[in-house]
Order: C-alpha cells, then sequence, then structure tokens
C-alpha cells in the first residue's frame, strides 16, 4: 500500500507525536461528519483541514467510502469522519453498501456534525439525524450560509431545525467561503475526551495515495460528465509506483455501459483527455511530486448492482 500524503513540516516547538501532552491535557476525538447528499460534507472537511482530502462535486452521491481528515494543534486532535450522503430513497447494492458505510462511520465516534443546508430542512435530513447515536452529542452545523439572500431568514430556520433535537451547539457557516469555520473548530474542542493524539502531528488523512489518485480521477468524472454517467463510474487503480518523486500510475475508469464509455472519451477522446490531465494535476498537488498518469476506460456490465463486484473494485461494504 502507498503511504498517506503528509502535511508539510511545521515549524519548530509545534506539537509532534509522541510529545509530552500541553498543560490541561491533550484532548482528540472522532468526529462523525454526516448527512443527506450534496449539502457540503466533503467541502466542510477540505476546509476544516485545509488540504483536499476529499472529493466534491455539484451532483450528490459524491462520496462513496468513509474517509477522516485530521487537525492537529498544540492542544488538540480532531479526527473528522467524511461519510457518504444518506439515502432514504431505494436504490441497489451501491446505495445499501453507502449506506452501511455512514452507519459504520457513526461508531465509535465522540462527536457528531450533523450539517444541513441553510433553509433547506426535510424528512430526508431527519432520517440522518435519526442515526446518530442516543449518547452522542450533535452540533447543528447550517452550511451554504452565502446562499442565504436574506440573512434575517437564518434565525426563524435554526429555531425551526432546533426543535427537532437537542442540539449540544448550533453554528451557521460556509464552508466554501470559510466563514465560521473557525469558530466551528472552537467549538468541537470541548467535546473531546482528554486522550493522547491518534495519529502523527504530520498526518492529514488515513487514505493512501493509492487510493486517494482513484479519487480524484473519479471526481473529474463527476465533474466533468452529465447527470447519466456518474453513478455508474467508477475508478480502480491497476498499477501504483514510486520512482523517486515521480508517481507512475495507471487507472481505468470502470462504467456500466458501452454508452457511457463512448462519453467519457469523447469526441476524439478529448473528454477522456481533460479528465485525465484535471486529476494528474490535483494528485500533483496532493502528492508533491510529478505525476505519470494513463488512463482507460472499461465496461463492466451491472457492476454497481452486484455486492460481489462492489467488493472487488474496493467497496468496503459491497
Ligand atoms: N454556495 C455554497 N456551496 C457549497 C458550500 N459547501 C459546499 N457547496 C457546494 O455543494 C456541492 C456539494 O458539495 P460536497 O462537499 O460534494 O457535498 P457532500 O455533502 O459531501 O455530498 P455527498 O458526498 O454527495 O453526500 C458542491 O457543488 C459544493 O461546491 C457552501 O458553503 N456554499
Ligand atoms: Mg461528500
Amino acid at each position: 500500500m502507498t503511504a498517506a500524503p503528509r502535511r508539510p513540516a511545521r515549524p519548530a516547538g509545534a506539537h509532534a507525536r509522541g510529545a509530552p501532552p500541553p498543560e490541561g491535557g491533550f484532548r482528540c476525538g472522532l468526529v462523525a461528519i454526516v448527512g443527506r447528499p450534496n449539502v457540503g460534507k466533503s467541502t466542510l472537511l477540505n476546509r476544516l483541514v485545509g488540504q483536499k482530502v476529499s472529493i466534491t462535486s455539484a451532483k450528490p452521491q459524491t462520496t462513496r467510502h468513509r474517509l477522516v481528515g485530521i487537525l492537529t494543534s498544540a492542544a488538540a486532535q480532531i479526527v473528522f469522519v467524511d461519510t457518504p450522503g444518506f439515502q432514504t430513497r431505494e436504490g441497489g447494492a451501491l446505495n445499501r453498501a453507502l449506506n452501511r458505510t455512514v452507519r459504520g462511520a457513526l461508531e465509535g465516534i465522540d462527536l457528531a456534525l450533523f450539517v444541513v443546508e441553510a433553509g433547506r430542512f426535510g424528512a430526508q435530513d431527519r432520517a440522518v439525524l435519526d442515526l446518530v447515536p442516543r449518547s452522542v452529542p450533535v452540533v447543528l452545523v447550517v452550511n451554504k450560509s452565502d446562499t442565504l439572500r436574506e440573512p434575517a431568514r437564518m434565525l426563524p430556520f435554526l429555531e425551526r431545525v432546533a426543535r427537532e433535537h437537542a442540539f449540544a451547539e448550533v453554528v451557521p457557516l460556509s464552508a466554501r467561503t470559510g466563514r465560521q469555520v473557525g469558530e466551528l473548530v472552537r467549538v468541537i474542542a470541548g467535546y473531546l475526551p482528554e486522550q493522547p493524539p491518534l495519529y502523527g502531528a504530520d498526518e492529514i488523512t488515513d487514505r493512501s495515495e493509492r487510493f486517494l489518485a482513484a479519487e480524484l480521477l473519479r471526481e473529474k468524472v463527476f465533474r466533468s460528465v452529465g447527470e447519466e454517467v456518474p453513478y455508474g463510474a467508477t475508478v480502480v487503480i491497476d498499477r501504483f509506483e514510486e520512482d523517486g518523486r515521480l508517481r507512475r500510475i495507471h487507472a481505468s475508469i470502470v462504467v456500466e455501459k458501452p454508452g457511457q464509455k463512448a462519453i467519457v472519451i469523447g469526441e476524439g477522446g478529448e473528454k477522456l483527455k481533460a479528465i485525465a490531465s484535471a486529476a494528474r494535476r490535483d494528485m500533483e498537488a496532493l502528492f508533491g511530486g510529478k505525476v505519470f498518469l494513463e488512463v482507460w476506460v472499461r465496461v463492466r456490465k451491472g457492476w454497481s448492482g452486484s455486492a460481489a463486484e462492489l467488493r472487488r473494485l474496493g467497496y468496503e461494504h459491497g
């Protein structure tokens, strides 16, 4: 397995693995980010850790795997757990696997960030709230506050949603602009137990470069093709080699139908070329080195409807 990318070295004096805890005791805990699809959970995770470790797109169901993003300061380490958007409508094997991933990610957490969109709250949101174990404090995070045309509408909305649950805290913010995200971090610290850090101070995620490479490529597929392809697409890494600072990566975009393959490749291969170079640029930024990326498109009929195929393609709860 390839190693996970790390944060650039901190200045001398910063908290490091094995260093004695600062006064008052070091705090560390698991904080799950949950919500219905597309509310901005992954955008928030990236904003919180200051690096793009989780992929995002305007299409729902972008996140398919549990992934952690780590934020370490001198006093605390917050381990954020990103989760897929919870599905309430009936779906196939893939949807069921994603929902199992959400439930699994809620085990053993110290705090839940329940993310909703400013001005929108419905049955789909309520269903997610019901998944959080009773003993876990829940922070209501009202995201996309930048989209609210009349700020005066925020207060009545907060009051309405606050009736749904005894929330530990309520924080309106914008993951996109970063407004009030610092406030959320301050609020979280009080809910973490005193314990030593789970990860090294320079670690930003639990996922390997190999996993992240597949995700970045999948993100470009999600972002650059129409509605019908993304749900039928997944990515596998066929080869990942490190040669000094150069990474040679061979990847396959797996789709369900020949028609989808044609869309991903595009006329004269233009679409695939654009997808691959955008993915390569993101990989180079995250891994901090040059990447040679070769991408194929393969058809595997009905992969998303088969539990066995899902497991073979790397879905933990397939
Ligand atoms: N205007 C605005 N858009 C946002 C904000 N946060 C996220 N978005 C957008 O909302 C869309 C969904 O963002 P994601 O972070 O992928 O949402 P998610 O909840 O992780 O979605 P799934 O993984 O599919 O459940 C993207 O187009 C984001 O750019 C925000 O604060 N303001
Ligand atoms: Mg997501």
